[in-house]
């Protein structure tokens, strides 16, 4: 697939190993636009995103319970032919909407019409439970695995996942000591208690179940092409399916070492559904869309 031409600068800020911003970055891939991505680590991605944050005259709302001002995915478009036009998104729908008014084409058609105008609907609201709830419990169930069940056996996996994804080196530098620090203040912050643990896997088996039963009557989520919602249940499945990045997912996620055997057991009870399998096989085959890989954001000395 070619390039889209836009005569639009695109820079995603994302968090590397993020389901929110692998969904933003998926949709990126399937139109084929080329963009520029800043990879950024939890609480460190803050110094980059409050940047935009002050510039912008949008609100910065909270975008869920679990999330700060500072969420990520963030994108920033800018017409270079005008100075300080810029646009920016700060949500990964907002983002998707974004991508599929301004680049459909017969070949990759709008993510939300794929499957007919009178899908339009049952995908956005599909996208809004799986950004609400799924998103949500898969994030809860994967950080309480790799951080509290896991914890010693993730410690190096995760200190280390900044060189791994080719983040800027200062920012690589300061993960690696801050790591073990961040991941408590994480749990802390998104309250990954035990309780929220359990009801983030029954909350999770029931999405795996809803999807797996609208997949015995159609191909894709919506219908008979991929839309909006494949690419949102996908993407927001992954943290508990544990895709690798040999299996699809486009960045190096934790790793095998950081599954702890609870979390296995999981892993492969949701691999072994429909929805899971159509998960493995969209990171299969539909994830790379043959696009061309994002440039890397300049920094000073690739240093941050
Ligand atoms: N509903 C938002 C959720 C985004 C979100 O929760 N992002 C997380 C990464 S998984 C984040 O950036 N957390 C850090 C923060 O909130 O500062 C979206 O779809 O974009």
């Amino acid at each position: 697939m070619r390039a889209v031409t836009t005569g639009k600068d695109h820079l995603l800020l994302s968090i590397a190993f993020s389901h929110y911003n692998e969904k933003a970055r998926w949709a990126f891939a399937y139109y084929g636009v080329p963009y520029t991505h800043h990879l950024l680590l939890p609480a460190l991605h803050i110094f980059s995103i409050r940047t935009f944050a002050s510039n912008s005259d949008l609100e910065f709302d909270q975008k869920d319970s679990d999330s700060s001002p500072y969420s990520t995915p963030c994108l920033v478009v800018s017409d270079p032919s005008r100075a300080n036009a810029q646009l920016i998104f700060r949500d990964s729908h907002d983002i998707l909407v974004y991508l599929s008014e301004a680049f459909p084409s017969s070949e990759r058609p709008d993510l939300y019409t794929s499957c007919g105008v009178d899908q339009t609907e049952q995908i956005k609201a599909l996208e809004k439970r799986y950004d609400d709830v799924l998103g949500v419990a898969t994030r809860c169930i994967a950080y309480y695995d790799m951080l509290v069940l896991n914890r010693w056996r993730s410690l190096l996996s995760f200190a280390l996942l900044g060189f791994r994804n080719r983040v800027g080196l200062l920012q690589s530098i300061l993960w690696f000591l801050l790591s073990p620090l961040i991941g408590r203040l994480l749990i802390w912050r998104m309250e990954c208690t035990t309780s929220r643990h359990r009801e983030s896997m029954v909350l999770c088996r029931e999405e795996f179940e809803r999807a797996s039963k609208l997949l015995e009557d159609s191909e894709y989520l919506a219908g008979k092409r991929l839309s909006a919602a494949d690419i949102t249940f996908a993407a927001l499945a992954y943290p508990v399916l544990h895709i690798s990045h040999e299996e699809g997912y486009q960045q190096y996620p934790p790793g095998s070492k950081t599954i702890s055997s609870e979390g296995r057991a999981f892993m492969t009870e949701l691999r072994a559904t429909r929805a899971g399998q159509h998960v493995l096989r969209l990171f299969k085959e539909e994830r790379d869309c043959g696009s061309l890989l994002p440039r890397q954001r300049k920094t000073v000395l690739r240093l941050w």
